[in-house]
């Protein structure tokens, strides 16, 4: 029976800061990608939990870590479902304050994976006040839910361990997969570059802005960093770009003038699914 409004107001008033560290956390955990996954069976694990556009705060307890999670995106949806299978429940166990955003590069035009980072920065931030940004791949799913999503002092890697490098960082400089930046740091560096279109660089270019500035980069151990990525054909319209290593020379110079700063880009479409928005953008990509 549903509780009294009295009750209620009780309950309200008694909820705590949630504990720095979450006390649900279970460790390592099992993760594969055999099973063909259908939405339908996703929502109905996961929508009584989740508010629509992929949003949530946990109900026992207040939390300071109000994060937006970014995907850059285009036709990969088998993925899209495997890593909402896994992530909501993780990001759950973690008590963050989240919200899910898809971003979907729109047309066939060269892909662009930091630019669309930086359309997910400024649209989340439309929405809510978010403090904390994790830029993800939506190919890497974390074997270990002591993988804190959510910001630290520095910007942060967190995929530091994944299968295909073998469980290891594959160069000491390694940014990629997935990383977090508090709203701060991110501003500091001048976000990310719009620039590397097509594979390779841009998470070197991140690494290198992180370091002008001054900052280094804190990571989690390698138990803890473990990742699975779902295997995968390469896509079409992302082919390593050969100007992209050239352009790392410059970051330098190139980072106050190419960022958030400079960014433009068409919103086509939002659309507030049941476990994720979903923002499709026009980001004048070359053919
Ligand atoms: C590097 C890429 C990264 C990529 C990693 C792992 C470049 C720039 C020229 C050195 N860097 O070589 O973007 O994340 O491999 O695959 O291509």
């Amino acid at each position: 029976k549903p509780p009294k409004a009295s009750e209620e107001k009780t309950q309200n008033e008694t909820l705590k800061l949630c504990p720095d560290y979450p006390p649900k956390l279970v460790g390592p955990l099992l993760v594969e990608f055999n099973y063909k996954r259908t939405m339908e069976e996703l929502r109905q694990d996961l929508s009584s939990l989740v508010q629509l556009g992929g949003r949530y705060k946990p109900p026992e307890c207040i939390t300071k870590h109000k994060v937006a999670i970014i995907i850059p995106f285009r036709n990969r949806h088998e993925h899209l479902k495997h890593w909402l299978y896994y992530l909501h429940p993780i990001l759950m166990r973690q008590q963050l304050d989240y919200g899910v955003y898809v971003i979907n590069q729109d047309g066939e035009g060269v892909f662009n994976r930091a630019k669309l980072l930086n359309v997910g920065f400024a649209e989340a931030l439309k929405e809510y006040d978010y403090e904390c940004f994790v830029f993800s791949d939506v190919d890497l799913v974390p074997m270990d839910d002591r993988n804190l999503y959510r910001c630290f002092d520095n910007p942060r890697h967190l995929a530091v361990a994944m299968d295909k490098f073998g469980f290891r960082l594959p160069y000491n400089t390694y940014f990629g997969g997935v990383a977090s930046l508090s709203k701060d740091k991110f501003l500091k560096i001048n976000g990310f570059p719009n620039t590397y279109w097509g594979w390779g660089g841009e998470d070197d270019d991140i690494y290198s802005r992180i370091t002008y500035r001054g900052m280094s980069v804190s990571r989690p151990d390698l138990v803890r960093g473990k990742y699975r990525m779902i295997r995968h054909e390469r896509d079409l319209h992302n082919e390593p770009n050969p100007v992209n290593p050239d352009k790392l020379h410059q970051t330098q110079w190139t980072m106050d003038v190419d960022g958030i700063n400079t960014l433009k880009y068409t919103v086509k479409e939002i659309v507030k699914n049941t476990l994720y928005t979903f923002i499709t953008v026009d980001i004048q990509a070359p053919l």
